[in-house]
């Protein structure tokens, strides 16, 4: 389906005449930056007749609507994903040749917008794809930070954060939208008052600031369909109250602490993944956001309905983890204080209107905000926590008479903290995990007393990625390979994938399908060769761990196996041994140093390993600076082993695992997170699986028994490898890895050595790695397997999960745009 406005000659005189008018300037005189900017107005053009039209069929239609709150939206680029799904990329890049211009080197001009961390973000990214894709109402609701995730240097082998100014050229797929500006307040006190009128108390919120919220809407794109969604951003902006004279007045100081308050909130990205940093800025952050977005809803609401009772009929907010909770004390808030309702009726209709998805069971990840804050920031929310959490308590305790260790451990409100994912179950009409694993850890652990009192609550939603960025975008070769085989059912229906298993033995095929891994695994090398300087060999088999730095994701594993295998090779040189490239890519947290270190170490064994020629280039690593969305693409196109090593249990899902298995990478990983139902869907004998289970984690967790001194003691080559760290092998300074070193053992005294089971674990890693090496030496045999994960894959769609949230819990109905002339 190609768009009128795509046809070749007007596409290209729309370009010119944007270069013209936007820089003053002939096409043959443009900066890339500038042709970038040009065909992206071009192609906005395009977007916005499709926006309108997509506005006017859901005014017609009036479907619900789900509002997915969430505090990152890593979108990536979206010049190429647009084209994609307007379906005009192969005209476009067509008529782009006929102009001169590369349709890649213009795509590389826009910066990745990074809004996001890591898992979360991306997945909510990948959640609006396809609800757009599928036909669903929704709006993204997040914050217009001016600086995104760090950009990531590697100087001296350490990370440097540096800034990352995305919007600094201006950014051409938003829409500011001042009309619909929201304000939001914070501090003060509530002064209650009776009201003859009603007989009922009025709360009335006083001697705040003021915060003027502005939202930017960035289209998302539907794949051929005509649907445009929205994610929209709020900007912050100060009040302008003051009078002329007000500077006089002593109001200057006033209208500066003002105008600071609103770029502080939206100044930045907090770079935490999985860990709660409890600043009050980042609580004015998630309020601000909730309190704008949800006052848009409202208002969208009751433009074309009257009765508030209703407004669950129509919308669902959907709590990405629990940063958005006070969402739920927000819509009570503004049902009761602005609309009129009586406790009941709002509480009646909050506990219908939003849900809950948890991401992790990382105990440092939960939020919990003292009281002293929370109070002092949102007095009237805070009331309102604290009506919720007392008429909870009562029920726990019908339901548990005399039972007070309830209590303390289910309460909202308990040790002067308030706990925000309490506070999410017990308002939400729903609760779920992110895969089946972690949903039953949930149920019967983190979890167990909430799942008890409430069972029908919880559920599963086994996360998905959209196909549309991470194989028809990300792996062009492939996906246009696919097509020809199966034909293009697939892009919006990634089941009909499965029609790849009947060329599992089909040998033209198999040779065809590994040619294009390998033209995948040039252009990467190609990548590395440009952005780091060093050669690797397509040929050698890539392997590759790229995912956040975190001591449970275990790079440190991966790495301790990396130096195993150098000293293998040191020691036996004739030891037959084929050909890897470990490649990781990670940014971690800026403030945790641990994390910081195994990236200096990861580079330290690259260093050493990389030039030690008697090795004779059998091994080389590899830390791709910088991982992102944009370099991901190419990543994953390229891998022939994907890592998925967490310590089972702690990987709520992953999303990176099923990116890779989309690709034709088998997975090298625990059974953890999404990896079990991986396994379930490629069969055992294509994945490579080892390690202890979530089971016995737990199990040593809770128990004790687990002693990774007797390991070391016992175990030589596990022994050199440690005493690598701190005896200069990789580092002059011996002193650089000793917290690395003693992380592992009991050496320090430290109660909780090797936490992460990293030794307990490397034996069964070592001996699956040698599985991976000689299932890959047969040729057939990995050609097979690597194609079976491409066509067992289907599952992990994001469309598929989308779909299930639609059936239990958001009940959105569908709706279908047609073109306007
Ligand atoms: C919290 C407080 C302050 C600042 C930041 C945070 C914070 C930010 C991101 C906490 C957690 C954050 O992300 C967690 C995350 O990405 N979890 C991942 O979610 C994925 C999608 O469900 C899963 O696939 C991953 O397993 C899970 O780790």
């Amino acid at each position: 389906m190609i768009d009128k406005q795509f046809d070749k000659e007007t596409f290209k005189k729309s370009v010119k005449d944007n270069v013209k008018f936007l820089y003053r300037r002939k096409l043959e005189e443009a900066t890339q930056e500038q042709l970038f900017q040009a065909v992206s107005y071009t192609v906005k053009d395009v977007i916005i007749d499709n926006w309108l039209d997509t506005q006017n069929a859901y005014e017609e239609q009036d479907p619900k609507i789900v509002y997915y709150m969430s505090m990152e939206f890593l979108m990536g680029r979206a010049l190429g994903n647009n084209l994609l799904n307007l379906g005009a990329y192969g005209e476009v890049k067509e008529a782009l040749e006929e102009l001169g211009i590369d349709i890649n080197a213009l795509e590389d001009q826009e910066p990745d917008p990074a809004l996001g961390n890591g898992g979360l973000g991306r997945l909510a990214a990948c959640f609006l794809d396809s609800l757009a894709t599928l036909g669903y109402s929704a709006y993204g609701c997040g914050i217009r930070y001016r600086y995104g995730m760090f950009k990531q240097e590697i100087r001296d082998g350490y990370q440097v954060e540096v800034p990352d100014a995305w919007l600094e050229e201006g950014y051409p797929f938003e829409l500011r939208r001042p009309e619909y500006a929201k304000e939001v307040h914070f501090g003060g006190y509530v002064r209650v008052e009776y009201d003859q009128a009603t007989g009922q108390n009025k709360f009335i919120h006083e001697g705040y600031q003021a915060v003027k919220a502005i939202p930017y809407d960035m289209p998302i794109v539907g794949y051929e369909n005509n649907i445009v969604n929205t994610l929209r951003i709020w900007d912050a902006a100060a009040i302008e109250e003051f009078g002329f004279d007000s500077f006089d007045k002593g109001d200057y100081k006033k209208a500066v602490e003002q105008e600071n308050l609103a770029k502080d909130i939206v100044n930045v990205l907090y770079p935490n993944d999985n860990k709660m940093s409890g600043k009050e800025l980042r609580l004015k952050q998630q309020y601000f956001f909730v309190s704008a977005s949800i006052q848009a809803a409202i208002e969208k609401y009751k433009k074309t309905h009257n009765d508030i009772k209703k407004l669950h009929e129509k919308v669902v907010f959907q709590m990405n983890d629990t940063h958005p909770t006070m969402a739920v004390a927000e819509l009570m808030r503004l049902l009761m204080d602005q609309e009129g309702l009586g406790w009941d009726d709002a509480w009646a209709v909050t506990t219908k209107c939003v849900a809950y998805t948890n991401h992790t069971i990382m105990a440092e990840a939960l939020e919990k905000w003292p009281i002293e804050l929370f109070s002092r920031l949102l007095p009237r929310v805070y009331q309102i926590i604290e009506e919720i959490n007392r008429r909870f308590i009562i029920e726990v305790q019908n339901r548990y008479p005399g039972n007070y260790e309830k209590i303390k451990k289910m309460a909202i409100i308990y040790d002067g903290q308030v706990k925000m994912a309490h506070l999410a179950i017990v308002a939400g009409f729903s609760v779920n995990g992110v895969a089946r694993l972690h949903t039953e850890i949930l149920k019967n652990q983190e979890l167990k007393d909430f799942y008890e009192m409430m069972p029908e609550k919880f559920n599963n939603k086994t996360n998905g990625i959209t196909q549309r960025r991470f194989l028809l975008h990300g792996n062009q070769n492939l996906a246009a390979w696919i097509t020809d085989h199966i034909g293009p059912d697939w892009i919006t229906d990634l089941s009909q994938i499965s029609k790849l298993k009947v060329y599992a033995d089909d040998e033209k095929a198999l040779q065809e399908f590994m040619n294009i891994k390998f033209q995948n695994k040039q252009r990467l090398a190609k990548y590395i060769l440009e952005h780091n300087g060093v050669e690797v060999d397509p040929h050698s088999i890539f392997d590759v761990q790229v995912k956040r730095l975190h001591e449970y994701k275990r790079q440190l594993l991966n790495i301790l196996h990396v130096i195993y295998l150098y000293n293998q090779i040191k020691l036996h040189p004739e030891m037959e041994f084929y050909p890897r490239t470990f490649i990781f890519g990670a940014k971690a947290s800026a403030a945790y140093e641990r994390a910081k270190k195994i990236i200096k170490l990861i580079n330290c064994v690259a260093d050493v390993v990389n030039n030690d020629p008697s090795i004779g280039g059998k091994i080389k690593v590899v830390f791709i600076e910088n991982y992102r969305v944009s370099n991901a693409e190419l990543i994953f196109a390229a891998a022939d082993v994907s890592e998925q090593i967490s310590t089972a249990s702690k990987e709520a899902s992953g999303t990176g695992n099923m990116k890779f298995m989309l690709n034709g990478a088998p997975t090298l990983g625990t059974m953890d997170g999404a990896n079990v139902e991986i396994v379930e869907e490629v069969g055992q004998e294509n994945a490579f699986i080892f390690g202890m289970s979530a089971d016995q984690i737990i199990n040593y967790e809770n128990h004790g028994g687990y002693d990774p001194d007797f390991i070391y003691n016992t175990d030589a080559e596990i022994r050199q490898v440690l005493m690598q760290l701190i005896n200069g092998t990789f580092s002059s300074d011996t002193e650089l890895f000793r917290d690395i070193y003693d992380s592992l053992l009991n050496t320090k005294n430290c109660s909780r050595a090797d936490q992460y089971f990293i030794l307990g674990d490397f034996r069964s890693y070592a001996e699956a790695q040698k599985r991976v090496e000689s299932a890959y030496k047969d040729e057939k045999k990995w050609a097979k397997m690597a194609l079976l994960n491409t066509a067992c894959s289907g599952k992990f769609s994001s469309d598929r999960t989308i779909q299930e949230y639609v059936d239990d819990i958001w009940h959105l109905d569908k709706v279908t745009v047609t073109k306007s002339e």
